[in-house]
Protein backbone atom coordinates (compact mmCIF):
# COMPACT_ATOMS: atom_id res chain seq x y z
CA UNK A 1 0.00 0.00 0.00
CA UNK A 2 1.43 3.63 -0.72
CA UNK A 3 0.86 6.35 1.34
CA UNK A 4 -1.99 7.49 3.65
CA UNK A 5 -3.57 5.93 6.73
CA UNK A 6 -4.60 2.45 7.15
CA UNK A 7 -8.29 2.24 6.43
CA UNK A 8 -10.17 -0.92 7.64
CA UNK A 9 -9.83 -3.34 4.73
CA UNK A 10 -6.83 -1.94 2.70
CA UNK A 11 -4.67 -4.08 2.99
CA UNK A 12 -6.58 -6.85 1.57
CA UNK A 13 -6.72 -5.09 -1.42
CA UNK A 14 -3.21 -4.98 -1.82
CA UNK A 15 -3.05 -8.73 -0.76
CA UNK A 16 -5.30 -8.73 -4.11
CA UNK A 17 -3.76 -6.42 -6.69
CA UNK A 18 -0.32 -5.83 -4.92
CA UNK A 19 0.94 -3.00 -2.07
CA UNK A 20 1.75 -0.94 -4.89
CA UNK A 21 -1.34 -0.47 -6.85
CA UNK A 22 -3.70 0.47 -3.45
CA UNK A 23 -2.76 4.27 -3.34
CA UNK A 24 -4.18 6.66 -0.82
CA UNK A 25 -1.97 9.22 -0.57
CA UNK A 26 -3.05 12.65 -2.00
CA UNK A 27 -0.11 13.45 -4.44
CA UNK A 28 -0.72 9.86 -5.91
CA UNK A 29 -4.41 9.91 -6.13
CA UNK A 30 -4.91 13.42 -7.39
CA UNK A 31 -4.56 12.76 -11.00
CA UNK A 32 -7.67 9.92 -10.67
CA UNK A 33 -9.67 11.77 -8.37
CA UNK A 34 -9.74 14.98 -10.38
CA UNK A 35 -10.55 14.82 -14.36
CA UNK A 36 -9.39 16.01 -17.53
CA UNK A 37 -11.22 19.25 -17.65
CA UNK A 38 -10.66 20.15 -13.96
CA UNK A 39 -14.15 20.58 -13.68
CA UNK A 40 -15.05 17.44 -11.69
CA UNK A 41 -13.65 15.66 -9.16
CA UNK A 42 -13.85 14.69 -5.43
CA UNK A 43 -12.06 12.57 -2.63
CA UNK A 44 -11.63 8.71 -2.70
CA UNK A 45 -10.77 6.43 -0.03
CA UNK A 46 -8.32 4.77 -2.69
CA UNK A 47 -7.41 4.16 -6.01
CA UNK A 48 -7.13 0.35 -6.97
CA UNK A 49 -5.19 -0.76 -9.91
CA UNK A 50 -6.31 -4.56 -10.70
CA UNK A 51 -3.93 -6.09 -13.70
CA UNK A 52 -5.89 -9.06 -14.29
CA UNK A 53 -10.33 -9.72 -14.89
CA UNK A 54 -9.84 -12.29 -11.85
CA UNK A 55 -8.58 -9.12 -9.66
CA UNK A 56 -11.22 -6.90 -11.01
CA UNK A 57 -13.91 -9.46 -9.32
CA UNK A 58 -12.21 -9.79 -6.27
CA UNK A 59 -12.00 -6.50 -6.14
CA UNK A 60 -15.70 -5.67 -6.88
CA UNK A 61 -16.45 -8.61 -4.15
CA UNK A 62 -14.51 -6.67 -1.81
CA UNK A 63 -16.70 -4.17 -2.62
CA UNK A 64 -20.20 -5.52 -2.67
CA UNK A 65 -19.42 -6.87 0.68
CA UNK A 66 -18.24 -3.63 2.26
CA UNK A 67 -21.26 -1.51 0.23
CA UNK A 68 -18.42 0.35 -1.11
CA UNK A 69 -18.96 2.23 -4.30
CA UNK A 70 -17.06 1.98 -7.55
CA UNK A 71 -15.96 4.85 -9.91
CA UNK A 72 -14.47 2.51 -12.94
CA UNK A 73 -11.97 4.44 -14.69
CA UNK A 74 -9.38 4.30 -18.20
CA UNK A 75 -7.41 7.04 -19.29
CA UNK A 76 -9.49 9.70 -17.60
CA UNK A 77 -10.14 11.57 -20.41
CA UNK A 78 -14.15 11.71 -20.46
CA UNK A 79 -15.14 15.14 -20.48
CA UNK A 80 -18.28 14.22 -18.39
CA UNK A 81 -16.89 13.51 -14.74
CA UNK A 82 -17.99 10.00 -15.20
CA UNK A 83 -14.62 8.90 -14.53
CA UNK A 84 -14.24 10.09 -11.41
CA UNK A 85 -15.72 10.74 -7.61
CA UNK A 86 -18.28 13.04 -7.03
CA UNK A 87 -16.98 16.37 -5.41
CA UNK A 88 -17.37 16.50 -1.58
CA UNK A 89 -19.99 19.20 -1.18
CA UNK A 90 -22.45 18.09 -3.99
CA UNK A 91 -24.90 17.61 -0.74
CA UNK A 92 -24.28 14.08 -0.23
CA UNK A 93 -23.88 12.82 -3.39
CA UNK A 94 -23.57 8.97 -3.28
CA UNK A 95 -20.85 7.70 -2.44
CA UNK A 96 -18.62 11.58 -2.51
CA UNK A 97 -15.03 10.60 -0.33
CA UNK A 98 -16.14 6.86 0.36
CA UNK A 99 -15.65 5.72 -3.36
CA UNK A 100 -12.80 3.48 -4.67
CA UNK A 101 -11.54 4.48 -7.91
CA UNK A 102 -11.02 1.77 -10.06
CA UNK A 103 -8.36 2.31 -12.99
CA UNK A 104 -8.10 -0.43 -15.40
CA UNK A 105 -4.56 0.53 -17.53
CA UNK A 106 -2.55 -2.44 -16.42
CA UNK A 107 -5.87 -4.43 -18.24
CA UNK A 108 -3.39 -4.06 -21.10
CA UNK A 109 -3.93 -7.83 -23.18
CA UNK A 110 -3.70 -6.94 -26.89
CA UNK A 111 -4.23 -10.76 -28.71
CA UNK A 112 -2.67 -11.30 -32.26
CA UNK A 113 -5.55 -9.68 -34.65
CA UNK A 114 -7.56 -12.71 -35.81
CA UNK A 115 -7.25 -11.43 -39.51
CA UNK A 116 -9.82 -14.47 -40.86
CA UNK A 117 -12.50 -12.54 -39.19
CA UNK A 118 -10.57 -9.13 -39.22
CA UNK A 119 -11.19 -9.08 -35.16
CA UNK A 120 -9.03 -8.63 -32.42
CA UNK A 121 -9.50 -8.72 -28.52
CA UNK A 122 -8.24 -6.24 -26.30
CA UNK A 123 -8.28 -5.22 -22.76
CA UNK A 124 -10.09 -2.22 -21.37
CA UNK A 125 -6.66 -0.25 -20.94
CA UNK A 126 -5.04 -0.64 -23.97
CA UNK A 127 -5.07 2.78 -25.42
CA UNK A 128 -6.57 3.67 -28.49
CA UNK A 129 -3.26 4.59 -30.27
CA UNK A 130 -1.91 0.79 -29.13
CA UNK A 131 -4.56 -0.50 -30.40
CA UNK A 132 -4.87 1.07 -33.79
CA UNK A 133 -0.79 0.50 -34.43
CA UNK A 134 -1.92 -3.28 -33.75
CA UNK A 135 -4.47 -3.45 -36.19
CA UNK A 136 -2.03 -1.26 -38.90
CA UNK A 137 0.74 -4.27 -38.41
CA UNK A 138 -1.97 -6.87 -39.91
CA UNK A 139 -3.42 -4.32 -42.67
CA UNK A 140 -6.24 -3.33 -40.49
CA UNK A 141 -7.72 -0.22 -39.13
CA UNK A 142 -9.86 0.12 -36.00
CA UNK A 143 -12.63 2.39 -37.10
CA UNK A 144 -12.51 4.79 -34.03
CA UNK A 145 -10.27 7.15 -33.85
CA UNK A 146 -9.84 11.05 -31.13
CA UNK A 147 -7.43 13.37 -30.30
CA UNK A 148 -7.23 11.61 -26.94
CA UNK A 149 -5.79 8.64 -28.53
CA UNK A 150 -2.59 8.28 -26.22
CA UNK A 151 -4.48 8.06 -23.41
CA UNK A 152 -7.92 7.20 -23.66
CA UNK A 153 -8.46 3.60 -23.44
CA UNK A 154 -10.64 0.47 -25.33
CA UNK A 155 -12.47 0.54 -22.18
CA UNK A 156 -13.88 3.97 -21.02
CA UNK A 157 -14.45 4.53 -24.75
CA UNK A 158 -16.86 1.35 -24.77
CA UNK A 159 -17.91 3.01 -21.76
CA UNK A 160 -18.85 6.19 -23.47
CA UNK A 161 -20.02 4.97 -26.48
CA UNK A 162 -17.55 7.18 -27.95
CA UNK A 163 -17.50 8.64 -32.14
CA UNK A 164 -14.75 10.60 -32.64
CA UNK A 165 -13.04 11.67 -36.16
CA UNK A 166 -14.15 8.53 -38.62
CA UNK A 167 -18.12 8.17 -37.14
CA UNK A 168 -18.97 8.84 -40.67
CA UNK A 169 -17.27 5.99 -42.27
CA UNK A 170 -17.37 3.63 -39.59
CA UNK A 171 -19.79 4.39 -37.09
CA UNK A 172 -19.45 4.87 -33.36
CA UNK A 173 -17.83 2.83 -31.18
CA UNK A 174 -20.88 0.46 -30.03
CA UNK A 175 -20.61 -0.39 -34.23
CA UNK A 176 -17.02 -1.78 -33.44
CA UNK A 177 -17.59 -4.12 -30.13
CA UNK A 178 -18.81 -7.06 -30.70
CA UNK A 179 -18.30 -9.00 -27.87
CA UNK A 180 -17.10 -8.01 -24.14
CA UNK A 181 -15.57 -9.43 -21.08
CA UNK A 182 -16.97 -7.34 -17.72
CA UNK A 183 -17.52 -7.75 -14.32
CA UNK A 184 -21.17 -7.79 -12.48
CA UNK A 185 -21.42 -5.28 -9.54
CA UNK A 186 -21.20 -8.32 -7.07
CA UNK A 187 -17.64 -10.18 -8.96
CA UNK A 188 -19.66 -12.71 -11.41
CA UNK A 189 -17.55 -12.66 -14.83
CA UNK A 190 -19.31 -12.05 -18.38
CA UNK A 191 -17.35 -13.24 -20.49
CA UNK A 192 -18.52 -13.44 -24.37
CA UNK A 193 -15.27 -13.30 -26.36
CA UNK A 194 -16.14 -15.54 -29.39
CA UNK A 195 -16.53 -12.83 -31.74
CA UNK A 196 -19.20 -14.48 -33.89
CA UNK A 197 -20.46 -12.15 -36.60
CA UNK A 198 -23.97 -13.62 -36.29
CA UNK A 199 -25.31 -14.71 -33.00
CA UNK A 200 -29.17 -13.72 -31.61
CA UNK A 201 -29.21 -15.53 -28.37
CA UNK A 202 -31.22 -13.16 -26.18
CA UNK A 203 -30.27 -9.46 -24.92
CA UNK A 204 -27.46 -8.09 -26.47
CA UNK A 205 -25.56 -7.18 -23.34
CA UNK A 206 -22.13 -5.47 -25.15
CA UNK A 207 -24.52 -3.20 -27.29
CA UNK A 208 -26.47 -2.85 -23.18
CA UNK A 209 -22.71 -2.00 -21.61
CA UNK A 210 -21.32 -0.48 -24.60
CA UNK A 211 -22.46 3.50 -23.13
CA UNK A 212 -23.40 2.47 -20.03
CA UNK A 213 -20.51 4.57 -18.18
CA UNK A 214 -19.74 2.01 -15.47
CA UNK A 215 -22.70 1.92 -13.98
CA UNK A 216 -24.28 -1.51 -14.83
CA UNK A 217 -20.92 -3.75 -15.23
CA UNK A 218 -17.16 -3.36 -14.84
CA UNK A 219 -15.52 -3.49 -18.50
CA UNK A 220 -12.86 -6.10 -18.55
CA UNK A 221 -12.31 -7.14 -21.92
CA UNK A 222 -13.34 -6.26 -25.69
CA UNK A 223 -13.58 -8.35 -28.87
CA UNK A 224 -13.53 -5.45 -31.67
CA UNK A 225 -14.25 -5.13 -35.13
CA UNK A 226 -11.35 -4.27 -37.74
CA UNK A 227 -11.77 -2.42 -41.20
CA UNK A 228 -9.08 -3.24 -44.24
CA UNK A 229 -6.47 -0.07 -44.01
CA UNK A 230 -7.48 2.40 -46.67
CA UNK A 231 -5.16 4.88 -48.41
CA UNK A 232 -6.21 8.41 -47.45
CA UNK A 233 -6.84 10.18 -50.72
CA UNK A 234 -6.86 14.26 -49.73
CA UNK A 235 -7.53 16.11 -46.89
CA UNK A 236 -8.75 19.50 -47.34
CA UNK A 237 -9.32 22.39 -45.37
CA UNK A 238 -12.07 25.06 -46.29
CA UNK A 239 -12.74 28.35 -45.28
CA UNK A 240 -16.48 29.30 -44.98
CA UNK A 241 -19.22 32.20 -44.08
CA UNK A 242 -20.32 29.85 -41.13
CA UNK A 243 -22.18 26.78 -39.91
CA UNK A 244 -24.63 26.50 -42.63
CA UNK A 245 -22.41 27.00 -45.80
CA UNK A 246 -20.21 24.36 -43.85
CA UNK A 247 -23.43 21.92 -43.94
CA UNK A 248 -23.99 22.38 -47.56
CA UNK A 249 -20.50 21.82 -48.54
CA UNK A 250 -19.93 18.78 -46.44
CA UNK A 251 -23.19 17.61 -48.08
CA UNK A 252 -22.29 18.38 -51.85
CA UNK A 253 -18.84 16.51 -51.09
CA UNK A 254 -20.37 13.28 -49.76
CA UNK A 255 -22.87 13.17 -52.81
CA UNK A 256 -19.84 13.31 -55.10
CA UNK A 257 -16.74 11.16 -53.37
CA UNK A 258 -16.81 7.29 -52.34
CA UNK A 259 -15.33 7.56 -48.66
CA UNK A 260 -15.76 10.60 -46.69
CA UNK A 261 -13.63 8.96 -44.06
CA UNK A 262 -14.01 12.89 -41.73
CA UNK A 263 -16.14 16.13 -42.04
CA UNK A 264 -15.27 18.15 -39.51
CA UNK A 265 -15.68 21.95 -38.30
CA UNK A 266 -14.26 24.80 -36.70
CA UNK A 267 -14.22 28.20 -36.26
CA UNK A 268 -12.12 31.62 -35.95
CA UNK A 269 -12.40 31.46 -32.38
CA UNK A 270 -11.39 28.08 -31.43
CA UNK A 271 -8.43 28.59 -33.92
CA UNK A 272 -7.41 31.39 -32.65
CA UNK A 273 -6.76 29.82 -29.59
CA UNK A 274 -5.05 26.87 -31.52
CA UNK A 275 -2.52 29.27 -33.20
CA UNK A 276 -1.55 31.12 -29.64
CA UNK A 277 -1.09 27.61 -27.85
CA UNK A 278 0.78 26.14 -30.74
CA UNK A 279 2.53 28.56 -32.68
CA UNK A 280 1.02 26.96 -35.77
CA UNK A 281 0.72 29.68 -39.31
CA UNK A 282 -2.61 30.36 -40.09
CA UNK A 283 -4.02 27.75 -42.62
CA UNK A 284 -5.19 29.88 -45.08
CA UNK A 285 -4.61 32.79 -46.87
CA UNK A 286 -7.08 34.87 -44.84
CA UNK A 287 -9.36 34.20 -41.76
CA UNK A 288 -12.79 32.98 -42.00
CA UNK A 289 -15.75 32.83 -39.71
CA UNK A 290 -15.78 29.20 -39.82
CA UNK A 291 -13.76 26.13 -41.58
CA UNK A 292 -14.75 22.51 -42.90
CA UNK A 293 -12.15 19.78 -42.93
CA UNK A 294 -12.85 16.48 -44.99
CA UNK A 295 -10.60 13.54 -45.06
CA UNK A 296 -11.25 11.21 -48.09
CA UNK A 297 -10.62 7.83 -49.06
CA UNK A 298 -8.99 6.21 -51.96
CA UNK A 299 -5.93 7.27 -54.51
CA UNK A 300 -5.40 10.96 -55.59
CA UNK A 301 -8.43 9.77 -58.78
CA UNK A 302 -11.11 9.34 -55.59
CA UNK A 303 -10.05 12.86 -54.15
CA UNK A 304 -10.37 14.28 -58.04
CA UNK A 305 -14.61 14.93 -57.13
CA UNK A 306 -14.31 17.10 -54.80
CA UNK A 307 -13.27 19.60 -57.32
CA UNK A 308 -16.40 19.49 -58.63
CA UNK A 309 -18.19 19.96 -54.42
CA UNK A 310 -18.17 23.45 -54.42
CA UNK A 311 -14.59 24.27 -52.69
CA UNK A 312 -13.79 27.88 -52.20
CA UNK A 313 -10.74 28.94 -53.92
CA UNK A 314 -9.10 29.67 -50.67
CA UNK A 315 -8.49 25.91 -49.75
CA UNK A 316 -5.58 23.76 -48.52
CA UNK A 317 -5.33 20.58 -49.80
CA UNK A 318 -2.63 18.19 -48.64
CA UNK A 319 -2.33 14.44 -50.72
CA UNK A 320 0.60 13.51 -48.43
CA UNK A 321 0.74 12.14 -45.04
CA UNK A 322 2.50 14.73 -42.75
CA UNK A 323 0.67 17.47 -44.93
CA UNK A 324 -2.76 15.97 -43.99
CA UNK A 325 -1.43 15.76 -40.24
CA UNK A 326 -0.67 19.62 -40.43
CA UNK A 327 -4.16 20.45 -41.29
CA UNK A 328 -5.46 17.96 -39.08
CA UNK A 329 -3.59 19.89 -36.28
CA UNK A 330 -6.04 22.83 -36.47
CA UNK A 331 -8.86 21.00 -35.79
CA UNK A 332 -6.97 18.28 -33.27
CA UNK A 333 -5.53 20.60 -30.55
CA UNK A 334 -8.76 22.40 -30.42
CA UNK A 335 -8.94 20.60 -26.82
CA UNK A 336 -5.87 21.49 -25.65
CA UNK A 337 -5.72 24.77 -26.37
CA UNK A 338 -9.20 25.33 -24.91
CA UNK A 339 -7.93 23.65 -22.02
CA UNK A 340 -4.67 26.10 -21.36
CA UNK A 341 -7.00 28.71 -21.53
CA UNK A 342 -9.37 28.05 -19.04
CA UNK A 343 -11.55 25.40 -17.12
CA UNK A 344 -13.91 24.97 -20.09
CA UNK A 345 -17.44 23.91 -19.96
CA UNK A 346 -17.97 21.15 -22.16
CA UNK A 347 -21.52 20.45 -23.63
CA UNK A 348 -21.54 17.98 -26.88
CA UNK A 349 -24.81 17.96 -28.24
CA UNK A 350 -25.89 16.63 -31.71
CA UNK A 351 -28.57 18.31 -33.79
CA UNK A 352 -30.22 17.19 -36.88
CA UNK A 353 -28.07 19.13 -39.68
CA UNK A 354 -31.28 20.35 -41.22
CA UNK A 355 -30.98 22.84 -38.02
CA UNK A 356 -27.53 22.55 -36.98
CA UNK A 357 -27.47 26.33 -38.53
CA UNK A 358 -30.51 27.28 -36.38
CA UNK A 359 -28.40 25.61 -33.25
CA UNK A 360 -25.98 27.68 -34.13
CA UNK A 361 -27.42 31.12 -34.47
CA UNK A 362 -29.45 30.85 -31.70
CA UNK A 363 -26.32 29.88 -29.07
CA UNK A 364 -24.53 33.01 -28.97
CA UNK A 365 -27.45 34.80 -27.71
CA UNK A 366 -28.82 31.93 -25.29
CA UNK A 367 -25.64 31.20 -23.33
CA UNK A 368 -25.04 35.52 -22.99
CA UNK A 369 -28.64 35.55 -21.62
CA UNK A 370 -27.46 32.43 -19.07
CA UNK A 371 -23.87 33.76 -18.12
CA UNK A 372 -23.39 37.47 -19.76
CA UNK A 373 -21.15 38.42 -22.62
CA UNK A 374 -18.37 37.58 -20.88
CA UNK A 375 -18.58 33.66 -21.99
CA UNK A 376 -16.61 32.93 -25.05
CA UNK A 377 -18.19 30.46 -27.09
CA UNK A 378 -16.52 27.89 -29.01
CA UNK A 379 -18.12 25.27 -31.49
CA UNK A 380 -16.09 22.57 -33.48
CA UNK A 381 -16.96 19.30 -33.41
CA UNK A 382 -18.03 15.89 -36.22
CA UNK A 383 -20.23 17.94 -38.67
CA UNK A 384 -20.79 15.29 -41.04
CA UNK A 385 -22.96 13.41 -37.67
CA UNK A 386 -24.55 16.37 -36.44
CA UNK A 387 -22.11 16.39 -33.36
CA UNK A 388 -21.00 19.41 -32.26
CA UNK A 389 -18.62 20.27 -29.21
CA UNK A 390 -19.75 23.32 -27.38
CA UNK A 391 -16.82 25.04 -25.59
CA UNK A 392 -17.66 27.64 -23.25
CA UNK A 393 -14.64 29.74 -21.68
CA UNK A 394 -15.55 32.24 -18.87
CA UNK A 395 -18.57 31.36 -16.52
CA UNK A 396 -17.35 29.33 -13.33
CA UNK A 397 -17.03 25.67 -13.16
CA UNK A 398 -20.27 25.07 -10.43
CA UNK A 399 -22.27 27.81 -12.44
CA UNK A 400 -24.60 25.52 -14.25
CA UNK A 401 -26.74 28.23 -15.90
CA UNK A 402 -25.29 27.72 -19.69
CA UNK A 403 -24.49 24.84 -19.80
CA UNK A 404 -28.50 24.11 -19.44
CA UNK A 405 -29.48 26.70 -22.09
CA UNK A 406 -27.27 24.97 -24.63
CA UNK A 407 -28.84 21.50 -23.85
CA UNK A 408 -32.31 23.02 -24.07
CA UNK A 409 -31.70 24.71 -27.13
CA UNK A 410 -30.30 21.32 -28.52
CA UNK A 411 -33.10 19.52 -27.12
CA UNK A 412 -35.51 21.71 -28.46
CA UNK A 413 -33.95 21.06 -31.74
CA UNK A 414 -34.69 17.65 -32.01
CA UNK A 415 -31.53 17.48 -30.69
CA UNK A 416 -29.59 15.38 -27.85
CA UNK A 417 -27.46 16.35 -24.93
CA UNK A 418 -24.67 13.61 -25.03
CA UNK A 419 -23.65 12.53 -28.85
CA UNK A 420 -20.14 11.21 -28.38
CA UNK A 421 -18.62 11.92 -24.73
CA UNK A 422 -21.71 10.50 -22.58
CA UNK A 423 -23.76 12.19 -20.03
CA UNK A 424 -21.72 11.51 -16.41
CA UNK A 425 -22.25 13.44 -13.73
CA UNK A 426 -22.19 16.54 -15.65
CA UNK A 427 -25.55 15.96 -17.43
CA UNK A 428 -27.37 13.78 -15.25
CA UNK A 429 -30.21 16.11 -14.23
CA UNK A 430 -30.90 17.22 -17.60
CA UNK A 431 -31.51 13.35 -18.93
CA UNK A 432 -35.33 14.04 -18.98
CA UNK A 433 -34.17 16.61 -21.91
CA UNK A 434 -33.25 13.58 -24.00
CA UNK A 435 -35.08 10.75 -22.52
CA UNK A 436 -38.94 10.28 -22.01
CA UNK A 437 -39.52 9.02 -18.60
CA UNK A 438 -41.04 6.14 -20.24
CA UNK A 439 -37.33 5.44 -21.40
CA UNK A 440 -35.65 6.57 -18.23
CA UNK A 441 -37.91 4.11 -15.76
CA UNK A 442 -36.63 1.08 -18.47
CA UNK A 443 -33.00 2.15 -17.68
CA UNK A 444 -33.44 2.50 -13.87
CA UNK A 445 -35.25 -0.67 -14.31
CA UNK A 446 -31.74 -2.03 -15.97
CA UNK A 447 -29.46 -0.98 -13.71
CA UNK A 448 -31.54 -2.03 -10.60
CA UNK A 449 -31.18 -5.69 -12.36
CA UNK A 450 -27.75 -5.71 -12.75
CA UNK A 451 -26.65 -3.40 -9.77
CA UNK A 452 -28.78 -3.80 -7.27
CA UNK A 453 -26.91 -2.56 -4.50
CA UNK A 454 -25.97 0.57 -6.92
CA UNK A 455 -22.40 0.78 -6.21
CA UNK A 456 -21.49 1.09 -9.88
CA UNK A 457 -20.53 4.96 -10.59
CA UNK A 458 -23.57 6.09 -8.29
CA UNK A 459 -24.18 9.51 -9.41
CA UNK A 460 -23.14 9.07 -13.29
CA UNK A 461 -26.14 9.30 -15.55
CA UNK A 462 -29.34 9.35 -13.88
CA UNK A 463 -28.00 11.69 -11.04
C1 LIG B 1 -13.02 16.06 -30.06
O1 LIG B 1 -13.86 15.87 -30.94
C2 LIG B 1 -13.27 15.52 -28.69
O2 LIG B 1 -11.95 16.62 -30.29
C3 LIG B 1 -13.13 16.58 -27.59
O3 LIG B 1 -14.51 14.89 -28.62
C4 LIG B 1 -14.17 17.65 -27.66
O4 LIG B 1 -12.92 19.11 -26.23
C5 LIG B 1 -14.02 18.82 -26.67
O5 LIG B 1 -15.04 19.44 -26.36
ZN1 LIG C 1 -15.53 14.73 -30.53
Amino acid sequence: MTGGAGVAGLAELADIVGAGHVLTSPDLTASYTTDWTRRYGGPARCVVRPASTGEVARVLRWCAERQVPVVPQGGNTGLVGGSVPAAANTGGAPGAGACLVLSLTRLDRLDPVDTLSAQVTAGAGVTLAALRAHAAAAGLEYGVDLAARDSATVGGTIATNAGGVHTIRFGPTRQQVLGVEAVSSGGAVMNHLSGLAMDNTGYHLPGLITGSEGTLAVLTAARLRLWPAEPVAAVVLAGVAGIGEAARLQAAIRARVRGPRALEYFEAAGLDLVLAATGLPPPLRRAYPGYLLAEVTGTEQDAQPLAEAGLPDDTAVALDGPGQQRLWAYRERATEAIGSAGVPHKLDIAVPLARIAEFRGRLDEVTAAAAGPGCQVIVFGHLGVGNLHVNLLGPSPADEAADEAVLRLAAGLGGTISAEHGVGRAKARWLPLSRSAAEIDAMRAVKRALDPAGLLNPGVLFG
